[in-house]
């Protein structure tokens, strides 16, 4: 089998995607994600003008040797734009295996480690009352875990609260990048936001019960000492995961956390090589890997990734919001079921324009995701269909604290 043509495909239905379809001449073909929300162009020039005429000729059936030819050759290594792209080679190639092999990809993988995949669901509100009714709308579509975000008093636009309405009119449920000429500015107080956030979980808990596993993510903008506070003040609410609590690009920060709080730990949609989980995973910082396959290197440096964890009895808990496609989520959904170390996989449904340009054979049911068992990946792109719907550029927000200064978003 030979690889003999490599297209980037880039749509915009409902928000931007980059995907990658690798034909053989024998006809099989494989999809690949390659979507950086943001950066998109980055990504399709590093497919175009320098992977693909890479491909043409090779044997798909040789992922790893493909895998540490992209990574290798291409002298320059890690970071967002390189290790989306070869993500999106590599996907591709599995899904021709598996196609191949005439079975879906999690069996390639080792087979089905459990029944199903629990999956969690984006809760929010600008009130209480506002937040309540999320949860019980997440809970009525059948969630079994919540991630709670909430708007703070003196704060005009915090990340993840759906409702707030966005700088291009469009309401934030669907995507946190605007499509807008320029990224909006944010504003952000981390003192108000210590202040309030306790006593939204306590509300909620009240509500709600002690069971229902319940998550936050801190979206990188705290300090690790205000990090290390929100964890121990949340501790009586038994929180399934606090997420990005402090950047980590210094990954000693997170000692400082773990000296002062045991409410576990995600950490990891930024990164993009298992170099950035090294002293996370280690000195046992952290409790959860939140890398996604699309910004990982794929599934081959995935997988390798969680079974390094796996020896520190580190879970999985793959990032899977509406800016990773159906491809890449599709991707994460055999490595979850294959995989030992499963914690959680992340849900935000696709809009629905992005689901008639890929056909999904991934299921939602009763708090459970599945990959479904279609050989392949299980997803389909109509090509027509993603021709109507052209790029649009669009950014995410960026901070900016009361004294101007620029903030993590
Ligand atoms: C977030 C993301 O889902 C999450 O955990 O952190 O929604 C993130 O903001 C986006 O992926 C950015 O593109
Ligand atoms: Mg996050």
């Amino acid at each position: 089998m030979k690889i003999v043509a490599a297209d980037v495909i880039v749509s915009s239905p409902d928000r931007n995607f980059v995907t990658l379809k690798i034909t053989t001449d024998d006809g099989v073909t494989g999809l690949g994600d390659g979507t950086l929300n943001g950066r998109e162009l980055s990504v399709v020039s590093y497919l175009r003008d320098h992977v693909v005429p890479l491909l043409i000729g090779r044997d798909p059936h040789r992922i790893e040797d493909t895998w540490q030819f992209l990574y290798r050759s291409a002298y320059w290594r890690r970071g967002p734009v390189t290790m989306a792209a070869i993500a999106a080679v590599d996907v591709a190639l599995w899904d021709i295996k598996a196609k191949a092999a005439g079975m879906p990809l999690y069996q390639l993988l080792g087979g089905a480690s459990r029944t199903g995949i629990m999956a969690y669901g984006h809760a929010s509100g600008r009130d209480l009352p506002e937040l309540f009714d999320s949860i019980r709308t997440h809970l009525a579509l059948g969630y079994r875990s919540i991630r709670v975000q909430t708007s703070v008093p003196g704060i005009n636009a915090v990340y993840g609260v759906a409702a707030q309405p966005n700088a291009d009119g469009r309401r934030y449920d669907y995507e946190p990048a605007q499509r807008t000429p320029l990224p909006a500015e944010e504003d952000w107080d981390t003192r108000a936001y210590l202040r309030h956030l306790p006593g939204v979980f306590e509300a909620v808990r009240n509500e709600f019960g002690p069971e229902l596993p319940l998550l936050h993510d801190g979206h990188h903008r705290m300090t690790p000492i205000q990090a290390a506070r929100l964890g121990k003040a949340l501790e009586p609410y038994d929180l399934f995961w606090l997420e990005d609590c402090t950047p980590a690009e210094n990954q000693e920060a997170l000692r400082l956390v773990r000296q002062h709080t045991t409410t576990p730990l995600a950490i990891g949609e930024v990164f993009n090589t298992v170099w950035d989980y090294q002293t996370l995973i280690r000195e046992q910082l952290i409790d959860y890997v939140r890398s996604a396959v699309t910004h990982t290197g794929g599934i081959t440096a995935m997988r390798k990734l969680l079974d390094f964890a796996a020896q520190y009895q580190i879970k999985s808990g793959i990032h899977g919001p509406t800016d990773i496609s159906p491809v890449g989520m599709a991707a994460a959904l055999h490595l979850d079921l294959a995989i030992h170390n499963f914690g959680i996989q992340e849900y935000m449904p696709h809009g629905r324009l992005t689901n008639e340009v890929f056909r999904q054979s991934f299921t939602f049911a009763d708090g459970y995701l599945h990959p479904g068992d279609q050989p392949g990946i299980g997803v389909e792109l109509d090509e027509q269909a993603a021709a109507r719907f052209p790029y649009v550029a669009a950014y995410l927000p960026f901070n900016r604290l009361k004294d101007g200064t620029v903030h993590d978003w």
